[in-house]
């Protein structure tokens, strides 16, 4: 049994009295899913590879079967694993709070099977595939390595963001209209180190939340947290949702 942290009194009444409750998660919210956090050793054919390095557009297209190929064996992956304690208490609390809104980074659409509706996805989702030039969505695709949009023949690609792209427009006005508004920020499972993710728990701070790191090691981001509640995450949440609703 890992030990839960002391959840400190204040934090429970701020959180059962807050009107708006933002949250934002990174892969280490699917680790005990089983899906390897970003920065985690890669394994077997990818061993060799560092993914900061992969997943950029000038990966894609130096080597873009190398790139599809490693997308498919994580896209097949996260098809496989399930929803953890973390992510179906993040639902539970969005139906426990007058305002909400759930920012992920990761790409493995975990947090909506685990039934979160108020979400976001900043990063993209790896299950869905589209065209690199025409940007259309693929409904299918061949079993080709990439594999070709039926209308302009381009190369399709998983539908994440890369380094150095843009995060779609609407979530990320979402994710910071939600930093501004909220009363509590809660950041989960993230190394605090890609931007803009990483700076909306400082934006939080700045607008006057409370703001609540989860993770078992140091961040950038504790210096700017009010509570640092060191542990995994599908053990931390469920226990804060317990204090503070039970
Ligand atoms: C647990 C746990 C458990 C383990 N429980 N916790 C400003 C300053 C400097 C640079 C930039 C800047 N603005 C933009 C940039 C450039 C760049 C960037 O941030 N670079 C940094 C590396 C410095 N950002 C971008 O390019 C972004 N685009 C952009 O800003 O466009 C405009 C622009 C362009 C160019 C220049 C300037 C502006 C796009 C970023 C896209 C990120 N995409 C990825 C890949 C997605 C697809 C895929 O999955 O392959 O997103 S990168 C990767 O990192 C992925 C993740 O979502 C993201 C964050 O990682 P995360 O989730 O934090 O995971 P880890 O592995 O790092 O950490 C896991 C954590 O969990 C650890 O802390 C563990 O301790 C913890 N943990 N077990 C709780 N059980
Ligand atoms: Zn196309």
């Amino acid at each position: 049994m890992t030990d839960t942290p002391t959840i400190p009194s204040s934090l429970v009444d701020a959180l059962r009295d807050a009107r708006f409750v933002a949250v934002l998660t990174g892969a280490g919210v699917s680790a005990e899913s089983g899906v390897p956090t970003f920065r985690d050793a890669q394994s077997g054919l990818w061993a060799k590879y560092d993914p900061r390095e992969l997943a950029t557009p000038e990966a894609f297209e130096r080597n873009p079967k190398l790139v599809w190929d490693w997308y498919s064996e994580r896209r097949a992956k996260v098809a496989a694993v399930a929803p953890n304690l973390a992510h179906f208490a993040l639902a539970d609390l969005e139906r426990r709070v007058p305002g909400f809104l759930l920012a992920t980074q990761n790409v493995d659409g975990l947090h909506a099977r685990a039934g979160s509706r108020k979400l976001v996805e900043l990063h993209g989702n790896i299950t869905r595939v589209k065209c690199s030039r025409c940007h259309a969505i693929a409904d299918s695709w061949s079993d080709a390595s990439p594999p070709r949009c039926v209308a302009c023949n381009a190369y399709l690609r998983p539908d994440v963001v890369w380094f150095y792209e843009l995060l779609p427009a609407d979530a990320e006005a979402a994710a910071e209209q939600a930093a501004r508004e909220c009363d509590v920020y809660i950041v989960a499972g993230t190394s605090g180190e890609v931007y803009p993710a990483a700076e909306l728990p400082a934006r939080a701070r700045h607008a006057g939340a409370r703001v609540v790191e989860v993770n078992p090691t140091a961040t950038p981001l504790s210096a700017i947290a009010h509570d640092k509640l060191r542990g995994p995450a599908g053990v931390v949440i469920p226990a804060l949702l317990r204090a503070a609703f039970d």
